[in-house]
């Protein structure tokens, strides 16, 4: 089912055929002088796929405050229908990853059916644990998993093991935890006995697990705690994830690090340790910003990709990344965003499938330093606009995606369609 008309994507594309073949034939030769195969580099981007995060597609907000847009999407039915319009012009968005109970239906099996039929399946689904709902029994003021109170962990528990059951319906094979539990004062918690309850809950998440399921850890060093969090870096998480077993991996935020962190670095250790569950693919110049991806460091993002490249390349053991955007768009429209997100995310992966890994090998083996930093920086500065351009178009996508969206008049649809939010308090969604 095609929400923009086919006809418009068609005649925009062949708008620009005549300069796409020319420029690829020409990223072609460029490629080629680098004993780069371009066909070879092409097939393999267009199966590389990264996951829409179905809070993303509404606008965020801060504490502060959060200024609804045009055309809001007020359910999941509506979060589908954008995300089935990302990618259709984008085409590498081909599954969402949903949060409970934000994505709450009634009827899972109709929810997967109107995905399908948009072309779109579900990636892993999210818990929350880390804000109280309407009726809710207990509050998870002071922690979920790890709360002092057997009663709040136990309700914590029944919510996880409830998603695991509507992700089942819905076709997924992850969970993905993220708990805010931490503390706001030096000596308000007990760190070990926190870190402990936290694993006896997990435990009974872990034990409820489909078959071929797996468990994604997700860290973060602060926020909504500000003084510690039970799961507060890699080391937390690998620690709970190898205590949990081998269904238990842990999930990279980019934002859940401290500043300059070297995210590329711990990236590395968790593959080697067969733990990288995967990523939230969003940028941060400050703390858990929620930036586009790669809007303020590019360069990061793609040092990310030259490892993760480097171990699909050396074909690592266990190696099964799930990609999976994670933004916040304030100021921005969701949908142009998360399109041009996408978009950075697969061009920072085709760049690092330039990379002459045998080159960098020699190189690093030499210790030759100025060379090896230099063959990253050859593919860094590469661009791969006319191959990404082909592939969508080859997919059936826009080459250029916003122009599309922005000429459909969608955005101005939805919101006739759809009744105006007010600017409310603040909150993430
Ligand atoms: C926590 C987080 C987590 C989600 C939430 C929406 O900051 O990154 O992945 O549950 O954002
Ligand atoms: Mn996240």
């Amino acid at each position: 089912m095609s929400i923009i008309e086919s006809a418009a994507i068609e005649a925009h594309n062949e708008g620009l055929a005549r300069y796409i073949r020319n420029d690829y034939e020409h990223l072609g030769e460029q490629l080629a002088r680098r004993n780069i195969d371009i066909e070879r580099v092409r097939e393999r981007v267009a199966r590389f796929g990264v996951a829409i995060p179905s809070w993303g597609v509404g606008t965020g907000g801060t504490r502060f405050a959060r200024f609804p847009g045009p055309g809001e999407p007020r359910d999941v039915w509506d979060k589908l229908q954008d995300c089935a319009v990302i990618h259709q012009l984008g085409r590498t968005t081909p599954t969402v990853s949903l949060h409970l109970p934000w994505d709450t239906c009634n009827d899972w099996r109709e929810l997967r059916q109107k995905a399908a039929d948009c072309g779109l399946a579900f990636d892993a689904v999210n818990s929350n644990s880390f804000s109280d709902q309407p009726g809710q029994r207990h509050s998870y003021k002071f922690g979920s998993l790890s709360h002092t109170d057997a009663a709040v962990r136990e309700q914590a528990v029944e919510h996880n093991l409830a998603v695991i059951e509507a992700g089942r319906e819905l076709g997924s094979t992850a969970l993905t935890v993220w708990v805010g539990d931490g503390s706001n004062f030096p000596g308000q918690q007990h760190f070990r006995r926190a870190f402990d309850r936290y694993l006896d809950s997990t435990r009974r998440i872990y034990a409820a697990l489909p078959e071929g399921w797996r468990m994604f850890l997700e860290h973060k060093i602060c926020e909504p705690a500000f003084y510690a969090t039970v799961i507060q870096d890699w080391g937390s998480s690998f620690l709970a994830a190898s205590v949990l077993g081998e269904k238990a991996q842990c999930l990279v935020d980019l934002g859940h690090h401290a500043p300059n962190v070297n995210i590329e670095l711990i990236v590395a250790r968790l593959i080697a340790a067969g733990k990288l569950a995967g990523f939230h693919f969003n940028d941060s110049k400050y703390g858990d910003d929620d930036l586009d991806a790669g809007s303020v460091s590019p360069y990061r993002l793609f040092l990310v990709f030259n490892e993760l490249v480097a171990a699909e390349h050396e074909r690592v053991a266990g190696f099964d990344p799930a990609y999976m955007l994670d933004q916040s768009h304030n100021v921005t429209d969701p949908i142009e965003s998360l399109i041009s997100s996408a978009a950075q995310v697969q061009r920072s992966f085709a760049q690092a499938l330039l990379v002459d890994r045998e080159a960098l090998d020699a190189a690093q083996q030499a210790n030759d330093a100025l060379a090896a930093t230099q063959l990253l920086k050859d593919a860094f500065q590469t661009d791969v606009t006319p191959l990404l351009q082909r592939v969508r178009v080859d997919a059936g996508g826009a080459a250029d995606p916003i122009a599309v969206y922005r000429a459909s008049g969608y955005r101005q649809r939805a919101a006739q369609e759809r009744p105006a939010r007010s600017a409310g308090g603040g909150g993430i969604v």
